[in-house]
Parts: structure tokens; sequence; C-alpha cells
């Protein structure tokens, strides 16, 4: 089994205590930290594919994310970049009801290394914590959206009604496996992306 195979094979497996050492095996071995988490995002996948068909449980999601958050943690110095420049602030968390993260953080990973300060909410943040966030933080310039469930979307549109309808001067973005350009279109996003290193450029874009 490659290298690659094996971190795979792990995350798939939630081996967080082995996950790392591997991940650290394959970057040793020359793989490209983005190669690397490409293979993470692909396990997820099927992962999901398995709980779907019934194969596995919610608890075995739970720690194959564990897992990937682990080898995260080892590529996150070699993903991020030095965000040097600061672009302004960034609030970002995971709407309300939706308790998922690796995506957002991935995100707010990519984001911060584009050059924005992150204030990072966490899962299941309420429209109006966005807003308070964005009152509270001096040079709020964006807010960045997920959600990863078909149920918390209307989250997701709350989100965005609140920000707009409060005045302030921000940009927003979503994003997540369910969202599609039209849907953040129609809940009047300033703009989406469908990946992190995307969502990063786009992040630079709305505030240029
Ligand atoms: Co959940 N879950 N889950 N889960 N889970 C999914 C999303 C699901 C597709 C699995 C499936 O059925 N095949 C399904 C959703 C179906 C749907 O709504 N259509 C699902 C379900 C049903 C559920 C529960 C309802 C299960 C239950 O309880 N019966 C439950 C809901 C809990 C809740 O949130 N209230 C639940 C729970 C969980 C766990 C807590 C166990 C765990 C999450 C742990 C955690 O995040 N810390 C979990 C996991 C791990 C998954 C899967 C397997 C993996 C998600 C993941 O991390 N992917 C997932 C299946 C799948 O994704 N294929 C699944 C890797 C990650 C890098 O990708 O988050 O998509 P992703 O992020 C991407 C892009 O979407 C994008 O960038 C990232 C890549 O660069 N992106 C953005 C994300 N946010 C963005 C924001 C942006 C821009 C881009 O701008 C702001």
């Amino acid at each position: 089994m490659s290298k690659i195979e094996e971190v795979k094979a792990k995350v798939e497996a939630g081996k967080s205590k082995l996950v790392p050492g591997l991940v650290q095996e394959a970057l040793d071995a020359g793989i490209a930290p983005g190669e690397i988490l490409q293979a993470m995002v692909d396990s997820m996948g099927v992962v999901g594919e398995k709980f779907s068909s019934g194969e596995i449980f919610v608890p075995e999601m739970l720690i194959a994310a564990k897992a990937m958050s682990k080898g995260v943690d080892v590529l996150k110095p070699l993903l991020a970049g030095d965000g040097a420049t600061s672009l302004g602030t960034c609030v970002i968390g995971t709407v309300a009801g939706d308790l998922h993260d690796i995506g957002k953080n991935l995100v707010s990973m990519m984001i911060e290394s584009a050059g924005f300060d992150v204030v990072d909410l966490g899962v299941d943040v309420p429209a109006e914590t966005f807003v308070q966030t964005i009152k509270d933080n001096d040079n709020v310039k964006l807010v960045a959206c997920s959600g990863l469930l078909t149920s918390t979307m209307p989250a997701l549109r709350e989100a965005v009604a609140a920000i707009k309808a409060s005045g302030l001067d921000v940009k927003v973005i979503v994003g997540g496996a369910p969202v599609t350009p039209e849907y953040a279109a129609e809940i009047g996003a300033d703009g989406f992306a469908p990946d992190a290193g995307t969502a990063a450029v786009k992040a630079k874009e709305l505030v240029a």
C-alpha cells in the first residue's frame, strides 16, 4: 500500500493517533501537501457514502472527522501562507443547526493565509451572532458562512439576510457541499466558492 493509500485508509478507519505520523511520512516521501489533503477529503467522501448506505453510523463519521482534523494539523503550516498583509477581518462560522467544521476550518485557514485576520465562531452559529460579532470587532470586511446539510441551507439564508438587514458594510461569502452558485445568488450572498482554495481567491476579490 502506498503512503497516500495508507493515509486514506487510516482516515476512513478513524485512526486519529496514526494519521498525523502517516501524513508526516507521506510528506517526507515527497508527496505534495495539497495531494495529501485531497486524499483525506476523498476519504471523507467514502465515509459519507458508507454512512448513506448504512454501513457505518454517526460515531464512525465523527471519529473519521477527528482523524482527518489531526492530519490537517500537520499540513496546516505547509498549506497556509504567511498572511503578511492584512486585508481586514473575516468572521467565519458554520450556520445554526450545523455541526460540520472540517470544510469551514479549511476555508478559515486559506482565508487567513490570503491575508485576513480571522474570527472563527465555530459551528452552530445563529444569524444574530454573526451580526453581533461584526459589530464587536474592528475592520470586519467579510463574513464567511458554511453549511453542509440541505436542512441547514435555510439557516444560511437567514444569516445572509440578517447581515444584510443590519446595514453593516461587509461582504458575505457562502459555501459548503449542498450550496450552489445559484442558491448563493438567490439568498443575496456576495460570493460563493466550491472549495477552500477558491474561497480565499474569492474573498480577496470581494474586498478589493
Ligand atoms: Co455529516 N453529513 N451528519 N457528520 N457528514 C454529511 C454532510 C452527509 C453528506 C453524509 C451522507 O449522508 N452522505 C449528510 C448530509 C446529507 C444532506 O444534507 N444532503 C450528513 C448527515 C445526514 C449528518 C447528520 C444529519 C447525521 C445524523 O445525525 N443522522 C448529522 C448532522 C449533525 C448536525 O450538523 N446537526 C451529521 C453529523 C456528522 C458528524 C458530526 C458525525 C461529522 C462532522 C464532524 C465535524 O465536522 N467535526 C460528519 C461528517 C464527518 C460528515 C461527512 C462524512 C464528511 C464531511 C467533511 O468533513 N468533509 C459528510 C459526507 C461528505 O462530505 N461527503 C457528511 C470533508 C470537508 C473537507 O469537505 O465540509 O464539504 P466539506 O468542505 C468543502 C466544501 O464543501 C467547501 O470547501 C471544502 C473543501 O475545500 N466549503 C466551503 C465548505 N464550507 C465552505 C464555505 C465557503 C466556501 C466553501 O465559503 C464560506
